[in-house]
């Protein structure tokens, strides 16, 4: 592993941290990494130069010429770690934020994930409105989750309020919440518009009985989100599987309670 600069093993890591968890079956999922400047140079000796460019199918301005470490289309997580260079690759945004550049890995003509345009549509909403600190987008099938798209209303309040009432660490981990998006074709620019609406009120969307997006500041931070989303999740199915009824949650004066102390907002439309 030590082949690489560190974020570039970190990511591997990343992919089979995620495959463990039973979030990746098959090809599902995908990650993506906006490079720092010292990455960019740590990497310089990998980078290739090439005239080829390949259309993003969206528009994303603001992230012309920047570097992205990128899952490649039709890949296995389970897979990364055995041949980075085969499953996993870096690409530059050209001049104009609608096409980009290979620069390494994505070996025998892969190319990035299907999820490219709601991949770099979230990171340009998360970019500006973080001033640049979120770097990571990661989108996972974690099953707890999932289930709840069949039995709660596909509503922000309704996810954001069931999730904060399960697990206590939930409000200070996500303290904007969740979005919901409802079922949408996947892998093309309508989904990709319609997540990166909400990316800028949430670092959470729910896709509606497909999966999770995470957005956050380190690879560490954005799957910490993905996991403790999931375990809430996964709490509530538990607690739904007894057959008997709730009788507890955490409540709205908790919730208050728990902002206080913790030093986080959370937006009065989640609460009563
Ligand atoms: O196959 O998860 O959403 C990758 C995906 C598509
Ligand atoms: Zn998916």
């Amino acid at each position: 592993m030590n082949k690489y600069p560190k974020f570039i093993n970190d990511f591997i890591r990343m992919c089979s941290d995620g495959y463990q968890q039973g979030w990746h079956e098959r090809n599902g999922g995908n990650l993506t990494y906006r490079l720092t400047d010292e990455d960019i140079q740590d990497t310089k000796y990998l980078l290739e130069v090439h005239d080829t460019s390949y259309p993003i199918g969206t528009h994303v301005p603001h992230l012309a010429n920047a570097y992205f470490l990128v899952t490649g289309s039709g890949k296995f997580f389970r897979n990364v770690v055995l041949d980075p260079e085969a499953s996993i690759g870096i690409i530059q945004i050209d001049a104009t934020g609608e096409r980009y550049y290979k620069c390494w890995g994505l070996r025998n003509h892969s190319v990035p994930t299907s999820e490219l345009p709601s991949h770099l549509m979230n990171h340009e909403v998360k970019m500006l409105a973080t001033n640049g600190s979120h770097r990571v987008i990661y989108h996972a099938h974690p099953a707890n989750l999932i289930a709840l798209t069949f039995v709660f209303a596909l509503d922000d309040k309704v996810f954001t309020k069931e999730l904060w009432g399960a697990a206590t660490e939930c409000p200070v981990v996500f303290p904007s919440g969740v979005g919901v998006v409802d079922w949408m074709v996947p892998g093309g620019k309508d989904i990709a518009v319609a997540s990166s609406e909400k990316m800028k009120e949430y670092d959470a969307i729910v896709w509606a009985h497909h999966g999770l997006f995470c957005s956050g500041e380190s690879l560490d931070i954005t799957f910490g989100l993905m996991h403790t989303i999931e375990k809430a999740a996964e709490i509530i199915v538990k607690a739904r599987s007894m057959n008997l009824p709730r009788i507890n949650q955490i409540n709205d004066e908790e919730l208050r309670q728990l902002a206080k102390d913790f030093q986080v907002t959370l937006p009065d439309k989640f609460l009563s």
